[in-house]
């Protein structure tokens, strides 16, 4: 269980940052925990699958991605007639690797289908650092489009600097901006583009703090607000009428050593609403937002399967 404390602490200190990469070392961490598991028994296995979930699933609370991948990944142990422990680590990280590999074919995909509709001469404004949203702009780029980004340095722990960095090591021209600049910069903008770290049942998303304002200035400077994820950023407990639950940092990030009596806060994200939203490019084209339940209906029913799907209790968002 060490190395599954120590992949947690890591995802917690944002050493390992972004939706995707934080499922990736989620699902890669309950791997090694299978190759090194001495459990004598199929129920032994299961215990200790389960403490590493609920220890993963406990760095952050809004990171349905990693949700989804670790229930997918551990009912297919759960339900399978083996009991061979040895048989069973093997289904486990056979089941991993195809996961993995098809959350890597969907990113692909995604991004080509995304880098189509970048047309040349324009300018994307973009937010944090989504690895979904800056694949496509590295792609598009590769395909021989020339384009510029503006990106926000994305307070209070700078992920628009990834962002900023990846865009110049691509050889794509690149504006750095603080947040607050984001009204004078969007006008110049040709769309906006953010990647997502949720998606709820009516086709809300959830992303990094700032977002759902930068969605609202571009709906009043009338450029095209798109969010760039894989479907399995969808939530299925927002099926259920529950909310996705907003990870509340340590406020010590904003302000190191703040005065005692103030009151600081710091969510990590908050919700766009759909109706912002132009639409969803992901692995399956770009649809429109208000189409998820039945999207996700057709292309991953196991979602609405899971053996658990209560796991995880919501807070409501603040
Ligand atoms: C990162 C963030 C990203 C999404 C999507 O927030 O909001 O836009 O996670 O990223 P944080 P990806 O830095 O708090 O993790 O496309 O890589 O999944």
């Amino acid at each position: 269980m060490e190395a599954v404390k120590a992949t947690a602490e890591k995802i917690c200190r944002f050493e390992v940052q972004g939706a995707r990469n934080t499922a990736i070392a989620a699902v890669k961490t309950l791997q090694m925990l299978a190759q090194q598991s001495e459990a004598k028994n199929k129920i032994e296995f299961l215990t200790n699958l389960s403490q590493a979930q609920q220890l993963l699933f406990n760095t952050r609370e809004t990171e349905p991605l990693m949700r989804n991948a670790l229930h997918y990944i551990i009912d297919q142990v759960q339900q399978s007639s083996i009991q061979n422990v040895h048989e069973l680590c093997t289904l486990l990280v056979v089941g991993a690797d195809k996961f993995l590999s098809e959350l890597d074919a969907s990113r692909e995909h995604t991004a080509e289908i995304g880098a189509k509709h970048i047309q040349n001469g324009i300018t994307i404004f973009t937010h944090c650092h989504s690895s979904t949203a800056t694949r496509m702009l590295t792609k598009a780029k590769q395909d021989g489009k020339n384009f510029r980004v503006i990106c926000t340095e994305t307070r209070p722990a700078f992920q628009g600097r990834i962002t900023a960095r990846e865009m110049i090591e691509n050889g794509i021209e690149t504006t750095f901006i603080v947040d607050s600049a984001a009204q004078t910069f969007i006008p110049k903008a040709d769309l906006v583009i953010v990647g997502a770290d949720a998606i709820t049942h009516e086709g809300n998303v959830v992303n990094k703090i700032g977002t759902s304002g930068l969605a609202i200035l571009a709906y009043e400077a009338r450029k095209p607000f798109y969010v760039v994820s894989e479907l399995l950023k969808f939530d299925p407990i927002t099926s259920y009428n529950a909310l996705e639950g907003i990870e509340q940092r340590n406020p010590a990030e904003v302000w190191k050593e703040s005065p005692k009596e103030l009151d600081v806060r710091n969510p990590a994200f908050d919700v766009t609403p759909s109706r912002y939203i132009h639409g969803l490019i992901c692995e399956k084209g770009i649809i429109p937002l208000k189409n998820m339940p039945e999207i996700m209906q057709q292309f991953y029913p196991w979602l609405y399967k899971q053996s658990s799907p209560n796991l995880h209790v919501n807070q409501k968002t603040p």
